[in-house]
């Protein structure tokens, strides 16, 4: 037992009742200390939870390996828990309070015996923002107070931050064995209550990311007029020094960590893009009538295969030291590698498993949705505004997609309302980041499915509310790198080259580049898009990233139903309209 290094009687009362629930053998207040994770990553070590990677290349960097059936998150385990199953909504799972609440004092109880108990105080936002929140987490996994160590501003300076106000998230993760059966990741709205068991893996644990940070959240921004959401921030400053802010939704594993940190090609590097955020954004309308963003995280919980000096350097600087992997394969020397990180394989691996790997292996050596945590500070394009309590004017607003077919790379709403109507109807192809098929194309209305902490029909309703306290609404975009040619091919080369897509996207914000209607928005036109320098793309490759066929586009019209009959009930006649007016141009 280490000493309470808080005075605030509500910490201190609910993390006497948890100890008392849980039965920890000790009680471990952490303070966020240098000489505090040194001591921990020691006792991981020791442990086997944490392997030490090799020092003179990756400093700083350890790598942990998970249960195989623990690596992503379990979205048929996540659960809104409030009073009644609509103001869930359709599209989460519910069960009432009381009845999750008895279940989960049934798993947790005792759970902790002859393990320690670690009570991580931590902030979502930039110290002094006034969106900024307070979690507490208690959990019996070190991996887990590591990782928040690198993910939130973690801490005294929390405690500092609550004083002594009772105004906390309260977080309890038990992690049991790991065993899928008893795994539940349960958030109480009401209670600011969050209880994960039986899991070890990142968005399931890490409490303040997707629980708080989005879906409880959410749960506050529509009580208290603001957004949550899945968006990463970027600041994007011309070649004569004008910035503008951008926000992007696409869902987990669609490109977000990468636009945020975008090198330009070198035709544009007069353009220099920063992060802000590369997962989650919240956004306040400010006094001004522009809407604010802040990121509320410190770290990068970043999917690892497909990351490489070319796709993404500022990522490969970012995790070369300080950094936690998970799931990824080892080299012999303890060195990391995963899947397109080089070109050739190595000869020989570790695999995520633990099990000898070779090029002619039939799996992968990197589970795909392995993972690096690592602070932003060590990311070499952060933008000084990170940490801006005020946070940023955004400009534009991006929905986007993995989608193989149909969409086109870029298009802009005519308005907020249909910008709204675009963003409800985003689909994807299902990736690794969640337990399930993958591949499969889904909605996942503005990259919120797995997020939103309330009913989503509501949610539509709030953010076509919200319009109403923007004088200077930001534009909305939709974009699509993902689409593919007759031979599986990717058309649009992705990466660094989506800078010439942001560069319209900031132009069109501006007043400054011209565009061509289309059913779905408005297009570039041929003397709009830059495709200087670009070698192996001419214009009419740029007509087939861009193509939007008539007949395609009325049957993706009509899987648009899906949803609209699920929400039917909640759903604003606003976006029936918008459907109908698509429909109509088609
Ligand atoms: P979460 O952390 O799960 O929310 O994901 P994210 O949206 O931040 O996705 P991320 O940037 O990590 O990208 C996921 C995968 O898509 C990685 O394998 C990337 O290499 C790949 N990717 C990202 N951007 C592009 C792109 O422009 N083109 C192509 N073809 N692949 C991309
Ligand atoms: C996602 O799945 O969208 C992620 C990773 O960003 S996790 O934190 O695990 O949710
Ligand atoms: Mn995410």
């Amino acid at each position: 037992m280490t000493k309470p290094n808080t005075a605030n009687p509500a910490v201190l009362r609910w993390v006497e009742e948890t100890a008392k629930l849980c039965q920890p053998d000790r009680v471990f207040w952490c303070d966020g200390s240098e000489s505090e994770k040194d001591a921990l990553i020691d006792e991981a070590v020791a442990r086997g939870i944490l392997i030490r990677l090799n020092q003179k290349k990756l400093p700083g960097c350890y790598y942990h390996r998970s249960t195989v059936d623990d690596v992503a998150r379990s979205e048929a385990r996540t659960f809104i828990c409030v009073p009644t199953s609509e103001e869930a909504g359709p599209t989460n799972n519910w069960m009432a309070p009381a009845e999750m609440y008895s279940k989960l004092r049934g798993l947790c109880a005792g759970a902790m015996r002859g393990r320690t108990m670690y009570v991580i105080p931590y902030l979502m936002g930039p110290l002094g923002s006034p969106l900024t929140k307070v979690g507490l987490e208690l959990t019996d996994s070190i991996y887990v107070v590591l990782s928040m160590r690198i993910m939130t501003r973690m801490g005294q300076i929390a405690y500092e931050h609550l004083g002594q106000g009772e105004d906390f998230n309260h977080g309890l993760h038990c992690m049991l064995d790991v065993n899928p059966k008893n795994r539940y990741i349960a958030h109480f709205p009401q209670d600011n209550t969050i209880i994960s068991t039986s899991s070890n893996y990142g968005g399931n644990v890490l409490l303040g990311k997707k629980c708080l940070a989005l879906r409880i959240g959410s749960w506050l921004a529509n009580k208290e007029g603001w957004l949550a959401e899945h968006m990463l921030i970027l600041s994007a400053e011309s070649p004569s020094g004008e910035k503008t802010y951008v926000t992007a939704a696409f869902p987990s594993a669609c490109g977000k960590t990468n636009f945020a940190m975008l090198v330009p090609p070198p035709h544009l590097a007069a353009w220099k893009i920063r992060t802000i955020g590369d997962d989650i954004a919240w956004m306040k309308p400010g006094a001004d009538g522009r809407l604010y963003a802040i990121n509320p995280e410190a770290g990068y919980f970043g999917v690892a295969p497909g990351t490489n000096r070319r796709t993404n350097p500022n990522a490969m600087d970012t995790i070369s030291r300080d950094t936690i992997y998970t799931n990824v394969a080892l080299t012999p020397d303890l060195d990391v590698w995963w899947e397109g990180k080089t070109d050739q394989p190595p000869a020989e691996l570790t695999d995520w498993k633990g099990n000898r790997w070779t090029p002619g292996s039939p799996e992968p050596a990197a589970h795909p949705n392995s993972r690096f945590c690592a602070p932003m500070k060590n990311n070499p394009a952060l933008a000084p505004e990170a940490d801006d309590p005020n946070g940023v004017p955004i400009s534009a607003i991006i929905f986007g997609g993995r989608r193989s077919t149909a969409i086109p790379l870029v298009y802009q709403a005519f308005n907020w309302i249909h910008g709204v109507y675009v963003g409800a109807c985003m689909s994807s192809e299902t990736t690794a980041a969640a337990t399930g098929e993958v591949g499969k194309i889904r909605r996942d209305p503005m990259a919120m499915l797995p997020f939103c902490g309330y009913n989503m029909g509501q949610y539509f309703r709030h953010w076509l509310l919200l319009r109403k306290r923007l004088c200077v609404p930001p534009r909305i975009f939709y974009v699509n790198w993902f689409r593919r040619d007759s031979t599986g091919k990717f058309i649009w080369p992705g990466f660094g080259e989506n800078m010439r897509v942001l560069k319209w996207i900031v132009e069109r914000t501006h007043g400054r580049a011209d565009a061509v209607e289309t059913p779905l928005g408005w297009v570039p036109g041929p003397r709009d898009f830059d495709l200087g320098g670009m070698s192996g793309f001419d214009p009419a490759a740029m007509a087939k990233a861009q193509e939007i066929g008539l007949e395609e586009w009325r049957r993706e019209a009509l899987t648009h139903d899906d949803l609209m009959l699920k929400l039917y009930a909640d759903l604003p006649k606003e976006l029936l309209f918008q459907r109908e007016l698509l429909v109509a141009r088609l």
